[in-house]
């Protein structure tokens, strides 16, 4: 994909009429509605099937241009040609100045693509409960869809509540947007969770001690270094990959066993790299062999 036909696609987006978007959504909420016809799912959580490697992206927060060029540098294409697959750990909207369009623009490559694409629920995809601040999304659809943004935001709260929000993986990678709960301590937990533990699932931070404590975001909790092993050991998992957290691209806590990656530029984070994460999917492959694709800031191309 370049750069053009990124220019197309935004201004196609932006020119979609409401008609053709709401045609979107109600394809996407069928698709979501019959995902165990793609995935094999338990309630919210994925089991992922043979493919060898998943390119992992964090949060991504409305900056359609860093998406776009990270997909085009990892040769999306040929990866789904391959059948490995793209893992979306959530964050998609609020924000960036086009949330809008990056979250019609992965409806239409889920749609596209649909065995081979993971969009996973992140804390900015809320339940009507747990609204994030700031949620800038309903005024971005507001000004893009004056007449219609009540019921398009309404479609799209349906959506995100139908969003799986965690996936595994066979060779013992656990993928989620946030982290772990501190109290839910098996897979099964992780299925059809309650508030509680959907709250910490979108919004926890591992920390750099053991133990934990409620977490400065006002939601979910930070939870340490025992919390994750004892998660792992008992579950017979290896790594925990999440997003959530402002980084330069990506970062490793607890003993490697939590790696963060983050997938956007720009403000109001200043991170000066943005990353996609190579993780081995496959119980063949050794899972140490995880690889980046980083593009800093004065990489990004000028539209
Ligand atoms: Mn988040």
């Amino acid at each position: 994909m370049s750069i053009d036909i990124l220019n197309i696609l935004l201004k196609n987006v932006r020119l979609a009429d409401e008609k053709l978007y709401e045609g979107y959504l109600e394809d996407y909420m069928n698709y979501l509605e019959n995902l165990n016809g793609y995935f094999n799912v338990d309630g919210g959580l994925i089991n992922i099937g043979e493919h060898k490697y998943g390119y992992v992206f964090g949060d991504i927060h409305g900056d359609i241009l860093t998406l776009v060029t990270l997909l085009q540098m990892i040769n999306f294409r040929q990866v789904i040609e391959k059948d490995d697959i793209l893992i979306f750990l959530g964050d998609y909207i609020d924000r960036g100045r086009y949330q809008v369009e990056t979250i019609l623009f992965l409806i239409l490559l889920q749609l596209q693509y649909k065995r081979n694409i993971i969009l996973l629920r992140g804390n900015h995809e809320p339940p009507e409960w747990l609204l994030p601040y700031p949620h800038d999304f309903p005024v971005y659809l507001r000004s893009r869809f004056p007449d219609k943004w009540r019921d398009l935001y309404r479609d799209f709260l349906g959506i995100f509540d139908r969003m799986p929000h965690a996936a595994v993986s066979k060779n013992g990678v656990f993928f989620v947007h946030g982290g772990i709960s501190i109290k839910a301590s098996t897979l099964d937990d992780y299925k059809s969770p309650d508030r509680e533990i959907l709250t910490e699932i979108l919004w926890s931070d591992p920390y750099d001690e053991d133990g934990y404590r409620p977490s400065y975001r006002g939601a979910g909790y930070l939870f340490g270094k025992d919390i994750t092993s004892k998660f792992l050991s008992k579950n017979g998992l290896k790594l925990i990959v999440r997003g959530h957290e402002p980084c330069n691209g990506y970062v490793w806590r607890h003993n490697k066993k939590v790696l963060t990656i983050f997938s956007r530029l720009g403000e109001p984070y200043y991170n000066n790299v943005a990353a996609v994460a190579k993780i081995p999917l496959s119980p063949t492959l050794e899972l140490s062999d995880v690889e980046f694709v980083t593009l800093s800031s004065d990489e990004l191309p000028k539209v």
